[in-house]
């Protein structure tokens, strides 16, 4: 087989290794969600359920594979740091991405009805993917410090919205336009004073995200946090997954 004629064929795919010596970053988001959440009743602004399989389906896929050290999840998007001398599947790009995608798609699938008992899935949901590579351990932690700030700013937005929108009887191109050019001060300022909401008060899942760190035990596993990853303590702590 391996020398029939047509053999040659083969000689049209391309490498598409990724550079050695740099960190992988593997970025999962879901497809159209904002459809997706609607057609599916997840509560506004935060679905815990819908929150928490993202977060067992990033287990998964890190239980599978060891060679991804953190993982941060917000909103319908999760992030996979593989470690920088990783050799999965030759670091291939295209194998990397769409094994990685591919089966935390199914896995998000798959235990849907343990955190959707009353809610059949109306249609598959999909998710896409990217890798991007991060030379050194600076850029790495300021891509992950980007992505909860981001959480940050998305979920004191949408706090205050759908206060207004749902206690205090806005519409939601009312509230579009009561927020527009707020500070963040003045939105804390708000939900205080008019729905005596103290955004400290809110789940660390809802404003910080899911971090999920590889852990090596006696057995390996993953653990699951909400904290700062912005700051040194949790970096500090946890040395090994920067270490290579
Ligand atoms: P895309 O990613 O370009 O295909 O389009 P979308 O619609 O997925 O947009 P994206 O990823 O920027 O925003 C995520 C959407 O998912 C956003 O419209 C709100 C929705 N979503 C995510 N988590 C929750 C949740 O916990 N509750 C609700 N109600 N919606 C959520
Ligand atoms: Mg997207
Ligand atoms: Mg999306
Ligand atoms: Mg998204
Ligand atoms: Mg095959």
């Amino acid at each position: 087989m391996a020398n029939s004629k047509y053999a040659y064929v083969r000689n049209y795919e391309l490498s598409d290794s990724l550079l050695p010596g740099c960190f992988l970053v593997c970025r999962l988001d879901g497809h159209s969600f904002h459809k997706f959440s609607e057609e599916h009743g997840f509560a506004k602004p935060n679905d815990k359920r819908a929150l928490e399989l993202m977060d067992r389906a990033a287990m998964d896929v890190m239980t599978e594979y060891k060679d991804i050290v953190l993982a941060f999840g917000e909103s319908d998007e999760f992030s996979f740091l593989l470690r920088r001398s990783t050799d999965l599947y030759n670091r291939r790009q295209a194998k990397i991405l769409t094994a990685l995608t591919s089966y935390f798609t199914s896995c998000y699938v798959f235990h849907w009805s343990k955190y959707f008992p009353d809610t059949p899935m109306r249609y598959p949901p999909s998710f896409d993917g990217r890798i991007v590579l991060y030379p050194d351990e600076r850029s790495v932690r300021d891509y992950f410090a980007w992505r909860q700030v981001d959480t940050h700013i998305n979920n004191l937005y949408n706090t205050v919205f759908w206060a207004l929108v749902q206690q205090g009887g806005k519409t939601t191109a009312e509230a579009h336009a009561t927020l527009s050019g707020t500070a963040s001060a003045a939105k804390h300022e708000m939900l205080f004073q008019q729905f005596n909401i103290n955004y400290n008060d809110i789940s660390a899942r809802y404003k910080r995200g899911s971090v999920l760190v590889q852990v090596k035990k006696a057995r390996t596993m993953v653990e699951v946090l909400h904290c700062d990853i912005i700051r040194d303590e949790f970096w500090k702590a946890r040395s090994y997954v920067l270490a290579g």
